[in-house]
């Protein structure tokens, strides 16, 4: 056997070394390693992993009845024969009274790295051989522009499935304009395992070839400072003002490029007689946008007349559509793009989610590496993924979707696995309301997260270090052999083989494994892989081989090739899947859904909660609840990396300093965030590099009720979503809105209550 193991996670490629707390090395070669990979062996068995399977004492006496009491209950560990039978039953219980479809799998999350132990997979595979489940659709990352991207231009082009790459922006971008800015710190990660971290170097070297960047954003923070941008600090939620304001400059100025709307686009007449106030009587000139964005009109008019004269790439970061009317940025920048005619250029037109992960921007590949196969799921029903609260409340109450009309089903059982909504959803005093109506509610995971705390049945799995696996990362030429360095803690299992023995119960075993143990899907999977790429030409060694190896370096084979390339050469042959064959700047189906808060073309619709609303008082900030630099979500956030950065053990947030001597505080004080919503607690950090008005805390510092299972809790570790709102973007995408909320910030000078969340909850005596 070798003796060099290596595992991928989503935060990069590591050489391992066995032992009780593995040592970790960055993978020789790349050119930015992310200190999130330091934590991954202090979390393996740390106080909050969970050792053995628990249920809610409450739910092992009174059952479903006691709903109420989730999160507030003890635990009582139980035998895995205890805990699997358990599940078993109530799965069976729950499908036979009420059918599948009151069973919710959608079980959103990030969960691990490696193609074979990626548990919503499994998970979806065990509920599909029983019988199916309610899914949910679309990402928490960006709902909005998966769903209004299409209407534009018939797919997800230049959001997910194909952004011009680096290599196309450096040499030939003149002017990257970011909304959002790029932030490094968001290039740490890749959903499914990063190779090597690019994104930094494209950056460095799009600058030394002559790009000059804008950043976008009320956080200077979101450009690195070595590439000299210019900061327009706009005010959060106005983005779609400010791009108003250039597209009406590059009209009045006759910048637009004509021709090529007369080619490409569908639709502009109409946008143009809204922009140009011939619809509503208000022109959406640059003085109308600095009102609404906080800039300067002339700032504005500069900016517009630049992007016309250079190569111009304008790039919306993700964040700017999880807001209050998601849609309409991203439509406008499409649209912008449309009227600087640059659309299908190399390094010019639109890209949506530059640097937002290290994955962006690569050259696409087109091998499509095998993953567990999930069968059918016979249940149609489903959800947009943020509407979870809102489904488990109202069940039979209708909402819109994309042109749908549907209605949320009524949902009996809970199972999720690989996902934390007590990080991820918005609004956590909601959710926890919502949490206590199904009758059942069961959680795979390994540590004890907000989420487990809630659950009735407790199923503890190993982690990626614990177990062996395929790790491929999407777009990048490296495979790697997962092995296994640690043994797993405590009672933990994989979950493959918790849902297996699961499934035994249910007379359902066969049927799932297909008579595959660990070791021969990891196989399996990689050999159909290897064959899928030796079909594109890429010679794979076999599995034997690649297994003592450790790791598969290949060539990738694509060209870098602009967003739209070929429908900006011959827009006939090459038409776009939209209903005109083009670029859709006024979208006659979506206007057809007559929806007023997404109509057929992009507009400004002001945010229900934003700092230009007029009941948004001096008093009041805006909360930028961002992806954090010291972990993924919650994952890590118990690692060292993530501890060494709380002030007092709270998350920090960063204010401008102006604010801060406002309110009286100072650097380190501890500081109590609140709206009509709820309310946390932070350390106060200051900084000249976030704008008046806003208040910067990361999302998933492990949610911290004061008093667990109660509504209205004080959070004493600084978790962003007990104050943000949750509603849908429009009735179009029904996307979440994280980044549209106002706070209000005092210094905390009570008795300062320990922050718990990484502790075990009570636990009972172990049931024998
Ligand atoms: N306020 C605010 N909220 C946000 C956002 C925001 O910008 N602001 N961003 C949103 C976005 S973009 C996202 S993607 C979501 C992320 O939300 P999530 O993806 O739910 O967050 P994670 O912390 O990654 O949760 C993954 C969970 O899976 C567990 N896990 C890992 N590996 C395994 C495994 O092998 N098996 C099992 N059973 N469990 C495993 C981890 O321990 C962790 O608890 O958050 C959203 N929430
Ligand atoms: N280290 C690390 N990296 C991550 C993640 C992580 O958890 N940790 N999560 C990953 C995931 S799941 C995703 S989806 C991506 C998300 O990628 P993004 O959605 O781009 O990430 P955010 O950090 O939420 O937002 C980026 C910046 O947008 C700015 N912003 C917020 N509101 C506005 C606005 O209204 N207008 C403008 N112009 N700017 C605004 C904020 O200053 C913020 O810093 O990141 C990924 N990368
Ligand atoms: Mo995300």
């Amino acid at each position: 056997m070798a003796d060099t193991t290596y595992t991928m996670a989503h935060w990069g490629t590591f050489r391992t070394e066995a032992g009780r707390q593995p040592r970790l090395h960055p993978l020789a070669g790349d050119p930015a390693p992310s200190d999130l990979g330091l934590s991954m062996s202090s979390v393996l068995s740390d106080s909050a992993r969970i050792t053995q399977p628990m249920v809610r004492a409450g739910f092992l006496s009174d059952g479903p009845e006691s709903r109420v009491r989730r999160g507030a209950d003890p635990f009582v560990p139980v035998t895995w024969s205890t805990a699997t039978r358990l599940a078993a039953r109530e799965l069976d219980r729950v499908r036979g009274t009420y059918g599948n479809r009151t069973v919710f799998g959608g079980s959103y999350g990030w969960a691990s790295a490696g193609r074979f132990h990626h548990v919503q997979s499994q998970l979806h595979r065990f509920l599909n051989v029983a019988g199916g489940y309610v899914r949910s659709v679309n990402t928490h990352s960006h709902a909005a522009a998966e769903v209004t991207i299409p209407h534009l231009i018939g797919s997800t082009g230049g959001m997910g499935a194909h952004h011009t790459p680096w290599p196309l922006i450096c040499g030939h971008t003149e002017l990257f304009v970011a909304f959002g800015g790029l932030s490094e710190k968001n290039t740490q990660v890749s959903a499914g395992g990063v190779a090597e971290h690019t994104v930094p170097r494209w950056l460095e070297q799009c600058h030394a070839t002559g790009t000059r960047f804008v950043n976008v954003s009320p956080l200077r923070s979101d450009m690195a400072p070595g590439l000299d941008a210019d900061w327009l600090p706009v005010r959060p939620g106005s983005d779609t003002a400010l791009m108003l304001g250039l597209a009406h400059t590059l009209e009045a100025d006759g910048l637009t490029d004509r021709a090529f709307l007369a080619s490409h686009v569908c639709g502009f007449d109409r946008f143009a007689a809204y922009l140009m106030g011939q619809t509503d009587g208000i022109p959406k000139t640059a003085d109308w946008a600095a009102e609404l964005c906080g800039l300067d009109a002339e700032t504005i008019r500069a900016l517009a007349r630049r992007m016309a004269k250079k190569r111009t790439m304008i790039s919306v970061a993700w964040s700017l559509q999880r807001a209050d009317h998601g849609e309409q940025p991203i439509w406008m920048a499409v649209t912008l793009a449309a009227m600087l005619g640059q659309i299908g250029l190399p390094g010019g037109g639109f890209g949506v989610g530059y640097a937002c992960a290290n994955r962006v921007g690569n050259v696409k590949s087109t091998v499509a590496w095998s993953a567990l196969p999930q069968f059918t799921n016979p249940v149609a029903d489903f959800i947009p993924v943020a509407r979870v609260a809102d489904m488990l409340l109202n069940p039979g109450t209708p909402f819109t979707y994309n042109g749908q009309d549907l209605s949320y089903p009524d949902i009996r059982l809970v199972w999720w696995a690989g996902g934390n909504p007590f990080h991820h959803q918005q609004d956590l005093n909601k959710l926890l309301r919502a949490w206590r109506c199904p009758e059942t509610v069961i959680v795979q995971d390994a540590w004890w997260t907000a989420t487990a705390r809630h659950a009735d049945i407790v199923l503890p799995c190993t982690t990626s270090l614990e177990r062996n696996d395929l790790g491929i990362a999407k777009d990048e030429p490296l495979l790697v052999a997962m092995r296994q360095v640690a043994q797993p803690h405590s009672q933990a299992r994989n979950d493959y083989d918790i849902l297996a023995e699961i499934a035994a119960h249910m007379d359902l075993h066969d049927t799932f494994t297909e008579g595959r143990d660990e070791m021969d899907w990891v196989r399996h999977l990689y050999d159909t892989s290897r064959a899928t790429a030796a079909a594109k030409g890429i010679d794979l060694p076999d599995f034997d081989q690649f297994w003592q190896d450790g790791l598969a370096r290949f060539e990738l084979q694509e060209e870098p090739r602009p967003l739209l390339a070929d429908f900006r050469r011959d827009p006939v042959a090459h038409a776009l899947p939209t209903p005109s064959g083009r670029i859709e700047v006024f979208s006659e189906r979506v206007a057809g859904f007559g929806y007023a808060d997404c109509p057929g073309h992009a507009c400004w619709l002001p945010p229900r909660e934003w700092l230009g609303h007029n009941t948004c008082t001096p008093d009041m900030l805006h909360l930028v609840s961002n992806q954090p630099m010291t972990r993924l979500h919650g994952q890590l956030d118990n690692g060292t990396v993530s501890r060494a950065s709380k002030i007092a053990g709270r998350e920090p947030a960063t204010f401008n300093p102006a604010d801060a001597a406002a309110r009286g505080i100072s650097e380190g004080d501890i500081v109590r965030l609140s709206n009509a919503r709820g309310a946390c607690l932070v350390g106060a950090r200051l900084s000249q590099d976030v704008a008046k008005g806003i208040v910067q805390l990361a999302t998933g510092a492990w949610f911290n009720p004061e008093h667990p299972g109660q509504e209205g809790s004080l959070d004493l570790h600084g978790n962003p979503n007990i104050l943000t709102r949750d509603a849908g973007t429009s009735q179009l995408a029904q996307g979440p809105i994280a980044h549209s909320a106002l706070i209000r910030a005092e210094r905390f000078t009570e008795p300062l209550p320990p922050v718990t969340a990484f502790d075990p909850p009570a636990l009972l005596p172990p049931q024998s």
